[in-house]
This record gives structure tokens, sequence and C-alpha cells, in this order.
């Protein structure tokens, strides 16, 4: 297929900056003696904003082999947004990747599809790779109308993104109902759904970019599951909550095909 499969641990708010620098640790010698090849299985790290320069020293001074982004963004480039952080400030950083929309940020922070594709926008502006979060919630999948949700959102989401963006970006199927409860969707489940974002990417834009753009899972993702959710085809990897700040766990899932 070649895209080259993702691992994306989203810590959400866990870990003090003190925290981050030992699990990198621990995880980077992990991976080092399983001889991890970074290229064949790209892992990314998504720390809370504070943790982001103890991360970047890591990795960047070490060279390790791990990329690093954070978890939102403002859809602003500066100004006076109290609290707020700028894609130019995690540009600088060196962040590659952002996550945008992620089902937590738009249920407790009231945001909707406008402002995730606001913020996708300032995530391209700054050349960060945004990885737009899309999923339905219990009702909706009880009714089935999960195929319908998602591809919604991804149109609004993806909305005056231009095809030569496009094909960077990330997309994470993320089924509200699964996340942060154990409950996993089957790997079907997640097939089904990941495999209606390539198609209607090949709407949108174009056979290439629906074959070069990432879907990932997530939802509860763990070592014992991990296996059977990578071998579907259009899934490209996994983003990973809570088995992301536990280094053997994330080791084990970054390492799916041992
Ligand atoms: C989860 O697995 O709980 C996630 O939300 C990953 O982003």
């Amino acid at each position: 297929q070649g895209r080259t499969p993702l691992m994306a641990g989203n810590w959400k708010m866990n870990l003090d900056h003190f925290e981050a620098a030992h699990l990198v640790q621990k995880l980077a010698w992990t991976l080092d003696d399983a001889k991890h090849d970074f290229d064949a299985v790209e892992v990314a790290l998504l720390p809370p904003f504070t943790d982001l320069r103890s991360v970047q020293t890591l990795v960047d001074g070490d060279k390790l082999g791990f990329k690093y982004g954070a978890q939102d963004l403002s859809q602003y480039d500066k100004g006076a947004y109290t609290g707020e952080i700028s894609g130019a400030m995690l540009a600088k950083l060196k962040c590659t990747y952002v996550v945008v929309g992620h089902s937590e940020r738009r249920q407790y922070h009231a945001e909707d599809d406008a402002v995730v594709n606001a913020k996708t926008k300032a995530a391209l502006r700054h050349d960060l790779i945004p990885i737009v979060c899309v999923g339905e919630g219990l009702e909706v999948r009880k009714e089935g109308r999960q195929v319908q949700h998602v591809l919604a959102q991804l149109d609004a989401d993806l909305a005056e993104v231009p095809a030569e963006k496009a094909a960077s970006i990330v997309i994470a199927y993320e089924p509200v109902w699964a996340i942060g409860t154990g409950e996993t969707a089957t790997p079907d489940d997640a097939q089904e759904v990941c495999a209606a974002i390539r198609k209607r990417l090949g709407e949108l834009y174009s056979a290439d970019v629906a074959a070069a753009v990432r879907v990932l899972y997530g939802g509860s993702v763990k070592a014992q599951n991990v296996a059977a959710i990578m071998a579907q085809e259009d899934v490209d990897g996994a983003l990973v909550g809570g088995a992301s700040i536990d280094p053997g766990d994330f080791a084990s899932i970054v390492r799916y095909r041992d």
C-alpha cells in the first residue's frame, strides 16, 4: 500500500515535564533493544504543551527516532487569546504533528466542525501535520449512521483545504463510545469507517490523495488488540490513549508486527 504506519501516543493531560523525560527515555531504551526501525513504523509522541520542550530536547538532542507534536492549537496565529498556543509556537519547537478536533475537545470545549476546520487550516499554515479526529457517539452508532456522520464531519473539517496540502494530513477515526471506556470497535467496525473515509478523500480530492493519506484508528487501542486492527486494509496506524503513557505497553503497540 506504500503508506508508512503511524503509532501516535496521545498522553492527554498526564505527566509533568520530568515524568515526560522519564517516559521518553524508557521508551527509547525499549525500542532500541528491539532494534526498532522508525522508518518502517513511525512513532509520534503527543504530550501536554508544558512537556514539549523537554521532549524536544531529548528527541532532537539525542537523535531519537520519535516525532512529536501537540494535542491542540489555536485557530489564530497570535494576539490577545489568553491561554492559547499558536501553530507558530509549535513549529518553533519543531513539532511535526498536532491533534485537531479530538472528541474530548469537541465534548468539553464545545469545538464544532467550524473550529476544527479553522484549526486544521492554522496547522497547515505553519507546516504542521494535523491529525484530524472524527468519530460518532453511541446514539449514532446504535442507529447505524456512523459512516454518514463521520463523512459529514470530514467534509466540514477539511473545507477549503487544498489538494496539495491534503495528502500530508492524517485522519484519526475515533468512535466516541470507545474512548477511555475500555470498549474497542471490532476490526471490521474500524475498517468500515476507515475505508469510507478513504473513499471520500478520493471524491473530495483525487485517487492519489486517497492513497497517500494515513487513516488511524483510535479508541482503547492496547497491545492485545492492535495487531487485529492493523491487519485491516484501510487502517494505517493508531492514535493511542491510556496505553501510550506506559512504556512497555506503548512499545508493544509500536512493535505490533513482532
Ligand atoms: C483513546 O484511545 O482513548 C483516545 O482518545 C486516543 O486519542
